[in-house]
C-alpha cells in the first residue's frame, strides 16, 4: 500500500497500521482523538470540522466522538465500526486517494490537522475502569516456578487448565515518558532468617515485566458470559504494557491473595492502540496446550495468538543504550478470547475502556525473558550493559524502553514505544 505522504519504510505506523490515540499541541491543551501515520499525527477533532469524513455518511453521523477527551466513544462503536473507519482513513492517504480533494489537496487542512509526531503530546488513550493482570506466559510461569519451586514443581496443576490472573490497579496506569519512583513497601532482609521480621525500606529489586495490553471495546451485561468464539468481537485493540514489579515486597505480601503494593506502583502502556482488525493478517498459532481444557475455553481456532516481535531495551543515565531481550508475543498459552471468555465465565461484566494484561512474555531460550529476575535468575547472574555497567534490577536513572512490530518493512504494524525512567526513593525514613 503506497501513501502520498512520505512515510518511511521503517515506521512503525504505515498504511498497514492506522493506530489510534489522544493528544494535546502547545497551540491547543485540549486532549483529543488523531492516528499515527508516518511521522505524522492526523489530529481527528480537527480533520471531522475540516469535512474530512464528508464522503462516507456513516463516519460522519458519528463525528462528535472525534471531539471526545479519550477514545472510549469511538470504541464503544464497535468492531465494524472500527474497520469502515480504518479502511476509510487509509483511503485517504492511498497513493491514488479517491478523496484528494478532503486532505492532500487541501494544504489548509494539511497545515491545521496533519501534525508533526514530536510536536504532540500523547494522553492515556482511554479512560480505564477496570485493570485485569493475566498469567498467560508459559514460559515465564515456568521460569518463575522454577526459581521458586524447582523445575519439577514450576507450573501449578490449575496452570494449564485455566488462565490465571488477578484484578489490577487502574488508577496507577500511566502513558510512556511517564517518569515511575522507586517505591518503598516491607520487604524480609534476609528470607531464610528467623523470626520473620520484615524492614521498611525502598525497593532493592525493581524490575520490568514485558507485556502486551488489550483494550477492550463493547461490554458484556453483568450475568451473561462473553462466550470464547464471540470474543473477539469485544477487542477494541492492543498496546505495549511494562508492569513494574517490587519483587522484594511482592515475596513478602504475595500469598495468599495474590499481589498488592509491589504491583500497583504503576503500569505503562504505549500511547498508540494499534486496531484489532489490524493484527488480524499477524494471527498465528501460540504453545500448544496439552491438557484437555473446559468446553468453555475451547476456541473454533488455533491460530489466536499475535505474531508481534517485541525488544526490551535499557537506558543508562549516561545515555548509553543495551538492548537486554528480545521475544515474540505468541508465547502465550491462553489468547485474549480465552482470557476474556474465563474472565466472564460468572457473569463478571467486562467494560468499554477495561485493559487487560497478557502476563509476562518470555520466550525459552535466554536473551529472551520479559524480566531481569528470569534473565538474572533471581539476581544470581548479572546482566552486562554496553557502557560496561552491571545489572540484576533496575537502579534510579535507568530508563526502560519496550517496542513492538508485526509485519515487515515498508508495511510495518508497528507500537512504537512505551518507556518509563526510574525516580529515586521519597524520603520515608522518618
Ligand atoms: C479545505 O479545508 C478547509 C478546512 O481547513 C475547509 O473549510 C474547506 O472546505 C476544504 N476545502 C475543500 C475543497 O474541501
Ligand atoms: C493452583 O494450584 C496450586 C496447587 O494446587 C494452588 O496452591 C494454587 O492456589 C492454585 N492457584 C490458583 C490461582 O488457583
Ligand atoms: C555505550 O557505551 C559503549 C562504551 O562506552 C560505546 O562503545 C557504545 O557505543 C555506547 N552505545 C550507545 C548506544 O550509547
Ligand atoms: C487438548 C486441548 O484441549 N488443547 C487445547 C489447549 O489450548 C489450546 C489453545 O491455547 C487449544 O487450541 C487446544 O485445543
Amino acid at each position: 500500500m503506497a501513501s502520498w505522504l512520505d512515510i518511511s519504510p521503517s515506521s512503525h505506523f504505515s498504511l498497514a497500521n492506522i493506530p489510534f490515540g489522544v493528544i494535546s499541541t502547545a497551540a491547543d491543551a485540549t486532549d483529543r482523538p488523531a492516528i499515527a501515520i508516518g511521522d505524522y499525527a492526523l489530529d481527528l477533532r480537527a480533520f471531522a470540522q475540516g469535512g474530512g469524513f464528508s464522503a462516507d455518511p456513516s463516519i460522519e453521523k458519528h463525528a462528535a466522538v472525534f471531539s471526545s477527551r479519550t477514545l472510549n466513544d469511538l470504541a464503544a462503536l464497535g468492531r465494524p465500526f472500527h474497520r469502515t473507519l480504518r479502511q476509510y482513513l487509509q483511503s485517504v492517504f492511498a497513493a491514488d486517494t479517491p478523496h484528494a480533494a478532503l486532505l492532500k489537496d487541501n494544504a489548509s487542512l494539511r497545515s491545521t490537522a496533519l501534525l508533526p509526531l514530536k510536536d504532540v503530546t500523547n494522553h492515556l488513550p482511554l479512560a480505564i475502569g477496570d485493570y485485569t493482570d493475566f498469567y498467560a506466559g508459559k514460559h515465564h510461569a515456568f521460569n518463575v516456578g522454577c526459581l521458586f519451586r524447582g523445575p519439577d514443581n514450576a507450573l501449578q496443576p490449575n496452570y494449564t487448565h485455566l488462565p490465571v490472573a488477578y484484578h489490577g490497579r487502574a488508577s496507577s496506569v500511566v502513558v510512556s515518558g511517564t517518569p515511575i519512583r522507586r517505591p518503598w513497601g516491607q520487604i524480609l532482609a534476609d528470607p531464610k532468617a528467623e523470626p520473620k521480621i520484615p524492614t521498611f525500606t525502598p525497593c532493592r529489586r525493581f524490575d520490568i515485566e514485558l507485556e502486551l495490553g488489550m483494550f477492550v471495546c463493547g461490554g458484556n451485561d453483568l450475568g451473561s458470559p462473553i462466550p470464547v468464539a464471540k470474543a473477539d468481537d469485544h477487542i477494541f485493540g492492543y498496546v505495549l504494557l511494562n508492569d513494574w514489579s517490587a519483587r522484594d515486597i511482592q515475596a513478602w505480601e504475595y500469598v495468599p491473595l495474590g499481589p498488592f503494593t509491589s504491583k500497583n506502583v504503576g503500569t505503562s502502556i504505549s500511547p498508540w492502540v494499534v486496531l484489532a482488525d489490524a493484527m488480524e493478517a499477524f494471527k498465528t498459532q501460540g504453545i500448544p496446550n496439552d491438557s484437555d481444557i473446559c468446553s468453555y475455553l475451547k476456541e473454533p481456532t488455533k491460530e489466536s495468538l499475535l505474531d508481534i516481535h517485541l525488544e526490551i531495551d535499557l537506558i543508562t543515565g549516561d545515555g548509553n543504550r543495551t538492548t537486554i531481550s528480545k521475544t515474540n508475543s505468541k508465547n502465550l498459552l491462553w489468547s485474549w478470547p480465552q482470557m476474556m471468555a474465563h474472565h466472564t465465565i460468572t457473569g463478571c461484566n467486562l467494560r468499554t475502556g477495561d485493559l487487560l494484561g497478557s502476563g509476562t512474555i518470555s520466550g525459552p531460550e535466554p536473551g529472551t525473558e520479559g524480566s531481569m529476575l528470569e534473565q538474572t535468575q533471581g539476581g544470581k547472574v548479572i546482566i552486562k550493559l554496553s557502557n560496561g555497567e552491571e545489572r540484576k534490577f533496575l537502579q534510579d536513572g535507568d530508563t526502560v524502553v519496550i517496542r513492538g512490530r508485526a509485519g515487515r518493512e515498508g508495511a510495518l504494524v508497528g507500537f512504537g514505544e512505551v518507556s518509563g525512567t526510574i525516580l529515586a526513593p521519597l524520603d520515608l525514613s522518618q
